[in-house]
């Protein structure tokens, strides 16, 4: 890294000087429970503190430039540092901090940010969306969406259809609900998990899953029709749902063949199922278009968002409700026991709101699409050439490449080596964040990214594939 690299802009210096490094991770070590987090290890090697960021670049407290190539956790969709989104969040705390939308209540910024989304959200052949439930987080939507989807049957009286049906190595969130319709075995493995009538099919990898000698196309057939075996295999009258991200980000950026979404749409036609489309990551710009299920023409009956509708500066989620639900639960439902305190809470749809400005203001959604979307596609899908990678490939701005033994036979590492964690480790060094799921490196770089930027991360990448390379080599792992 070049040493001017390493120099926080003179605003942020003196903030980085106060913090003791030492004295934190103590404190963080005592006291701070993380989230995915091993806390014998942290304790013994301690925290990363960050302290700053601006536009693409985050500073740890030791004053080191990071260029965030994963956007905070596919969040920062705008950057950092936008002062519109602070002085939005500013303007409303000062205005109307809070109050609640229970009780025949209602508040400027959640009204206009749910008619926002209605306008942002396009019609796909008879689905419509007109109507918005807020939560806060991914995970809560994903609640909301079980209650809303037994709610659904149970109106059309149809209460035996229960059963929601998720996919192995998605994520939909951390809650009880959300980690059930993930198919993180991980997860599941601790607490007791799925809950009841939550089933999974396995994912269009076609990496790992497709058959020696099948085309990507026949694959995707292939793996959409696990869908139809499985709802078959419980008998489709007890079927309320499947539920998938159009990519799968924290799996490792898995994006599925063409083929896959128009044959999953045809399965859930066909059995009249509803389909809700988790677009936590994958909306507000990530993959060139405010919501992802316009790309892959999915009409959903259910999108859920988080991240991005904020670029990540408050909490805020929620599922946008497609007609064919929201007529059932309007016009048949009476009261809907279900809501959060923090539901449309002014704040953070006020910031939603300049955020939304920002980004059409900016072109940001259309720059991704048209622009730096397609130059990112160039430069990183020719990181496919480099000695350790196996394949590379983007949607948008989201990208994940394998790191492999052989390129020729496609052979991945021993486990147990831990060579994604390698590979990540240099990444650090070299002022870089990309995520390792694995071996698959992944990125999701904040939108505003520029092609000189793309160019920049392009050449880290570079340098810490060399670097996990030489690691290798050096060790005997590799010829
Ligand atoms: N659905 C999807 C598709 C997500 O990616 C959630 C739901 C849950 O959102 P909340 O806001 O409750 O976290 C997510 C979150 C990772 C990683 O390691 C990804 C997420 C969260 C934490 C880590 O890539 N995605």
């Amino acid at each position: 890294m070049k040493p001017s690299s390493l120099i926080p802009p003179p605003a942020l210096v003196r903030r980085a000087e106060q913090q003791d490094t030492k004295a934190l991770q103590a404190l963080d070590s005592a006291h701070y429970i993380h989230p995915f987090t091993d806390h014998a290890d942290l304790a013994t090697r301690g925290s990363r503190v960050i302290t700053q960021a601006d536009n693409i670049y985050i500073w740890d407290s030791e004053g080191a430039k990071i260029l965030d190539a994963m956007s905070g956790l596919w969040c920062v969709n705008a950057g950092y540092g936008r002062k519109e989104l602070a002085d939005a969040g500013y303007q409303q705390t000062m205005t109307l901090p809070f109050y609640n939308s229970f009780f025949q209540t209602t508040n400027v910024p959640a009204v206009q940010l749910a008619a926002k989304l209605a306008q942002l959200a396009p019609s796909v052949g008879d689905r419509k969306f007109e109507h918005v439930f807020f939560s806060s987080s991914g995970s809560e939507s994903n609640d909301t969406n079980v209650r809303m989807v037994r709610r659904y049957w149970d109106l059309l009286g149809q209460p035996q259809r229960k059963v929601i049906i998720g996919r192995h190595n998605g994520y939909h969130g951390s809650t009880m609900a959300g980690a059930s319709l993930g198919g993180m075995s991980g997860m599941h493995a601790q607490g007791d998990l799925p809950i009841p009538n939550i089933t999974h099919i396995e994912q269009p990898h076609f990496f790992e899953n497709a058959n020696p000698g099948e085309s990507e196309a026949d694959f995707g057939l292939r793996a959409a029709r696990w869908l139809d075996e499985k709802i078959l295999s419980i008998g489709a009258d007890k079927v309320a749902a499947f539920i998938a991200e159009p990519v799968q980000g924290a799996g490792g950026v898995i994006i599925p063949p063409a083929t896959y979404w128009p044959e999953i749409q045809r399965i859930v036609d066909k059995h009249g199922i509803l389909l809700i489309s988790d677009e936590v990551i994958c909306a507000f710009g990530r993959l060139g278009h405010w919501f992802a299920y316009e790309k892959f023409g999915i009409r959903p009956d259910l999108v859920t968002f988080a991240k991005g509708v904020t670029s990540g500066y408050v909490p805020l989620g929620g599922v946008l409700v497609g007609d064919r639900v929201a007529k059932v639960l309007i016009d048949k439902g009476g009261e809907f026991n279900h809501g959060y305190t923090y539901s449309g809470h002014p704040v953070a749809c006020a910031v939603a709101l300049a955020n939304i400005e920002l980004m059409e203001r900016e072109k940001l959604v259309e720059r991704v699409k048209d622009d730096t979307g397609p130059y990112l596609a160039e430069r990183f899908d020719a990181l496919a050439q480099h000695p350790l990678v196996g394949a590379a490939e983007t949607c948008g701005f989201v990208g994940g490449l394998v790191l492999v033994k052989n390129k020729v036979t496609r052979e991945l590492f021993d486990e147990a080596l831990g060579v994604g964690m390698r590979c990540r480790a240099h990444c650090f060094k070299n002022g870089l964040i990309m995520r390792a799921v694995g071996d698959r490196m992944i990125i999701a770089p904040p939108l505003v990214m520029t092609r000189a930027q793309v160019d920049e991360m392009m050449e880290l990448i570079h340098r810490c594939l060399d670097a996990t390379l030489d690691e290798l080599r050096a060790e005997g792992l590799l010829a």
